[in-house]
């Protein structure tokens, strides 16, 4: 270096913000065709999201380590490295197809931030402090959501897992056998469970409630209940062109009443949502009278009898419909997640850091769900104006994004300490 040139302090590097890791990963899998982002598990996008995040977890000195079943675990160690009653935060990073850009990575990029602010605050933390990521929370590769946690929880059975197929035919675990994980080995995972005292996600609200009672956080107190069946309809292929309408079998519009009656039905019971949203004909051509329509149904309610019963109900109806089509309907459970009450002791704590923030319950199902039943757990949500998600238009204003933060970083600070 020459004499005599004086070389400035580097400036200390700006405090990252949750809009600008945000901004980082804003061009990863964005979907030109439906808007919004795009981030199957294990996509190239996922994959790219989950570099970004060992990057930013390895930048602050957190140790990571992906765990049998495909979740990313960036650990804020105590000296001596003791993991006992750790304290963990985080989400996931798979998103639906054509989602927002919050659902998921809001929560992951909140938990980097408030780990620079605690580490702003303290040396060493009093105890063990994790971000987690986990795999294929929403389901939309391999059908189940929030897979990677019901595998570490045992909510899973591993060979069902295992044997999960994408829409190209692949398993799950061909799929996670070449993105580095022995399919031989996923499952609970009792050793990693047993460390973890507390988790806490924070999330995008996807819902009007923080609009409506124009607050930026809230504390979450319950989860409705929820699952994912799958009709498949099946009717006569035939030709467009040389079949009769009085000869036909067609399962589209078997398929077609069906969805119907799921709205009517639904639209009986106070509380309780309905949805399809997929519906796939086989072969689907144009000029094709389809052979077999496959649609999936989800529905949800806070009293785990009424969806069964609504369930139940749309059962009759269609199986009433496909006699009156000259069709068959099979229906296939392919998973269940009973209402979940987050835990009052741990929501009493967030609520001492939080004073106030309101309580909300929230209709979509969560990885912070999955946990519950085996653990301390509790949710904050950040306020959506747009009310909106699973969708493009999902948002969350840069000011309310860092009081997230901040607000996450005081409920684990609190929690430490507690
Ligand atoms: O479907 C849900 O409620 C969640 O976003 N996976
Ligand atoms: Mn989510
Ligand atoms: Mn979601
Ligand atoms: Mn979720």
């Amino acid at each position: 270096m020459a004499y005599g040139t004086e070389t400035t302090p580097l400036a200390p590097a700006p405090a990252a913000t949750v809009t600008g890791l945000l901004s980082d990963i804003a061009s990863t899998g964005t979907d030109a065709l439906r808007g919004g982002y795009t981030r199957p598990v294990y996509s190239t996008a996922e994959l790219d999201l989950r570099t970004w995040f060992i990057e930013q977890a390895s930048k602050r000195g957190l140790s990571v380590e992906t765990d049998r079943n495909g979740a990313i675990w960036a650990w804020w160690d105590v000296p001596g490295g003791d993991r006992s009653n750790s304290l963990v935060t985080g989400s996931h990073l798979d998103s639906v197809p054509g989602g927002g850009p919050f659902d998921g990575p809001l929560g992951v990029a909140s938990a980097l931030v408030a780990v620079d602010i605690l580490k702003s605050r303290m040396a060493a933390p009093p105890r063990p402090l994790a971000v987690v990521v986990f795999p294929e929370e929403e389901g939309s590769r391999f059908g189940v959501a929030c897979l990677g946690s019901r595998l570490m929880t045992g909510a899973i059975d591993p060979d069902k897992a295992r044997n999960l197929r994408d829409s190209d035919g692949s398993t799950f675990a061909d799929v996670a056998q070449a993105n580095g994980l022995d399919p031989r080995f996923i499952g609970r995972d009792d050793q990693l469970l047993g460390q973890i005292g507390a988790f806490v996600e924070l999330h995008v609200e996807q819902g009007r409630g923080l609009i409506d009672l124009q607050q930026p956080v809230a504390i979450a107190s319950s989860i409705l209940g929820h699952g994912r069946w799958r009709l498949s309809v099946h009717g006569q292929g035939n030709h467009a062109g040389t079949t009769l309408m009085a000869d036909r079998h067609d399962p589209m519009v078997s398929a077609s009443r069906m969805v119907v009656a799921v709205r009517d039905i639904a639209r009986k019971q106070p509380h309780a949502r309905a949805t399809v949203g997929r519906l796939q004909p086989v072969p689907g051509g144009t000029n094709v009278i389809a052979s077999r329509v496959d649609f999936w149904l989800d529905v949800r309610h806070p009293d785990d009898a009424v969806t069964a019963a609504v369930v139940q109900s749309i059962h009759l109806q269609a199986q009433v419909i496909a006699a009156e089509e000259g069709c068959r309907v099979e229906l296939r459970e392919e998973s269940l997640s009973r209402t979940v009450h987050f835990d009052q002791g741990l929501q009493k704590e967030l609520q001492q850091a939080l004073p106030h923030a309101p309580i909300l319950d929230t209709g979509a199902g969560h990885d912070a769900g999955v946990l519950a039943p085996f653990l301390p757990t509790a949710m904050i949500f950040v306020r959506n104006p747009s009310g909106v998600s699973h969708s493009a238009e999902e948002h969350v204003v840069d000011e309310d994004a860092e009081i997230g933060a901040r607000t996450l970083a005081d409920a684990l600070q609190g929690l430490m300490i507690s």
